[in-house]
């Protein structure tokens, strides 16, 4: 070890859900010695973060938090049905005090470089104090799903002279009340800030790019009765899913109208449409003004996001926001962006639409967008990018040929479902290898073979085959969102059940898509 270098077992980057789990796992269940860093002033990641009004989950609440912590399960108060920013941030910030996981994180300090050295991974990091080297045998990325922000490449956009936001990176003073506000973007972020700012500014217009299915989310209150009955049923709800579209549509989820209805939703063309049809007259239902309705109603196949909408402190649903006066949507099919001035946007049909305030809630250059901005050099001087030249791949999402004893949560090809449950699986997973590698040698070094790789991902391959998701354009599920970024497949569609299966059976079996743990590489950096 060189003179001020630190030395640690474990090195765990980002302090959001995924970082604070495997803190904890790896230092108080596995022992081992453990730094955590993240940029942010503190712990959250996406949370930490994302302050734009509205923020909230959309994923039901008792899903919303780690299972493994039983008395927590049943003693944690949350008031609604889904979580809102400060309550998931407030829910972090009280685990970490409560395993006292705070001594071992480290703020305000970035990863900027690292490389593998034989037998663990040199890590160049910046921090309040300037850069300094750290030297881990493991490093364990949590980096966050949705982290680097989506900045769209429209002509005049940096000669905008109000004020200009992305939601991903929300200034918690901008103030909307009373402001002329434009916002791009009618993904799941930009359906909340809807729902949330309508009511409050001036005017609000909203530039869609494509119309979404959405679904109410059912918000509301928690009694506690509600409480009672997730707290004796909570192993049996985590999965249980309605099966009639009227009583889904009753009690909200996207994720629950698109995967849990009928379950040929997301295969078969012909029930896809039956589910689009019941939203559009869903639509034409809510919206008063026909022309507001016809705009907002989506044609395309229902496969590019399961939404919902809704929330408790608006009172109102998304498409709900368009009978407001004050409220209108710009259709950019039908009139594109021409560009941004200082005053505005002035689309095709040569409007100048004045704002004084730009929201951009154009989402996420997902998955690898975050990896890609580091320089991580495996065996050889091998670069992640090098890696993923032709697409971004790994062994259950966590693992990458050539990158030994390197650990990505939600890397591409995990499993695409709620976000807490598939954290947990991967935290364990990765806690249950090293473990088992560490019996085996004490220098031990866990490396999915190159077969091991291309077998997960041929798995997910035919998976998705049928998807109608691969049928739906642009969609960032499959990286299409960003200009000149690959589109492949970037999850595993086998569900939450398929991925703890494929997980018992590389253990039954004795690692196959693995180096032996406990064999030697010759390579060095
Ligand atoms: P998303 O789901 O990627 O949505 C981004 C939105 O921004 C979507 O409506 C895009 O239109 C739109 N967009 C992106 N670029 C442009 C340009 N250049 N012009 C116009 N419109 C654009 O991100 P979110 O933040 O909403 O949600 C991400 C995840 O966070 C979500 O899945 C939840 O799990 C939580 P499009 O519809 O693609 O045409």
């Amino acid at each position: 070890m060189a003179a001020g270098e630190e030395h640690y077992d474990a090195l765990i980057v980002g302090a959001g859900f995924a970082g604070i789990y495997s803190l904890k796992t790896l230092r108080d269940d596995l022992g081992l010695k453990c730094l955590c860093i993240d940029q942010a002033g503190d712990v959250g990641g996406t949370w930490y973060w994302n302050l734009y009004p509205g923020a909230m989950s959309d994923t039901e609440s008792y899903v919303y938090r780690y299972s493994w912590d039983k008395d927590d399960l049943a003693t944690y108060p949350w008031k609604e049905h889904y979580v809102k920013q400060p309550e998931v941030l407030g829910y972090l910030r009280h685990v970490v005090e409560k395993y006292d996981l705070r001594r071992d994180m480290r703020f305000e300090t970035r990863l900027v470089g690292m490389e593998w050295d034989g037998t663990g991974w040199r890590v160049r990091m910046q921090g309040r104090d300037g850069e300094r080297v750290v030297r881990a045998r493991y490093v364990v990325m949590g980096l966050g799903l949705l982290s680097k922000q989506n900045v769209p490449d429209i002509r005049g956009i940096d000669g905008f002279e109000g004020e200009m936001a992305h939601t991903g990176k929300w200034p918690g003073d901008l103030a909307l009340e009373g402001k002329r506000v434009g916002i791009i973007g009618s993904g799941s972020t930009g359906i909340q800030v809807i729902s949330e700012i309508g009511r409050k500014v001036k005017t609000l217009t909203c530039f869609q790019r494509h119309p979404q299915y959405s679904v109410p989310s059912g918000d509301r209150k928690v009694t506690t009765e509600y409480r009672q009955w997730v707290n004796e049923n909570y192993d049996e709800i985590w999965n249980t899913r309605q099966r009639i579209f009227q009583e889904n549509w009753d009690k909200g989820n996207g994720f629950r109208f698109m995967f849990g209805t009928f379950n040929d939703i997301s295969t078969d063309a012909e029930a896809n449409e039956g589910a689009c049809e019941f939203i559009r007259s869903k639509i034409d239902e809510i919206v008063k003004d026909p022309e507001k309705a016809r705009k907002l109603k989506p044609h395309d196949v229902y496969a590019r996001r399961p939404l919902c909408d809704g929330n408790a402190s608006s009172g109102q649903s998304y498409f709900e926001q368009f009978n407001r006066p004050n409220v209108d949507i710009v259709d950019l099919k039908e009139t594109p962006i021409d560009q941004i001035e200082a005053k505005g946007i002035r689309t095709g049909d040569g409007h100048l639409h004045e704002l004084d305030v730009l929201i951009l809630a154009t989402g996420f250059d997902a998955v690898e967008g975050n990896y890609n901005r580091m320089r991580i050099h495996g065996r050889e001087g091998k670069t992640l990018k090098d890696a993923w030249n032709d697409g971004p791949t790994s062994l259950f999402g966590v693992h990458v040929p050539d990158f030994p004893n390197f650990f990505m949560i939600n890397g591409p090809l995990g499993a695409f479902t709620n976000q807490p449950p598939a954290i947990e699986a991967q935290v364990a997973w990765i806690a249950s290898i090293i473990q088992e590698a560490e019996r085996s040698s004490s220098s031990p070094v866990i490396e999915a073979t190159k077969e091991g790789q291309e077998g997960w991902s041929e798995l997910c391959e035919k998976l998705a085959a049928d998807s109608l998701f691969w049928k739906a354009e642009d969609n960032w599920i499959f990286g299409a969102n960003i200009p000149g970024k690959k589109r492949c497949l970037r999850f595993y569609f086998g569900g939450m059940s398929g991925f703890h299966e494929e997980l018992r059976k590389c253990v039954a079996n004795h690692y196959p898509g693995f180096i032996p743990f406990a064999q030697e590489h010759a390579t060095t950096a």
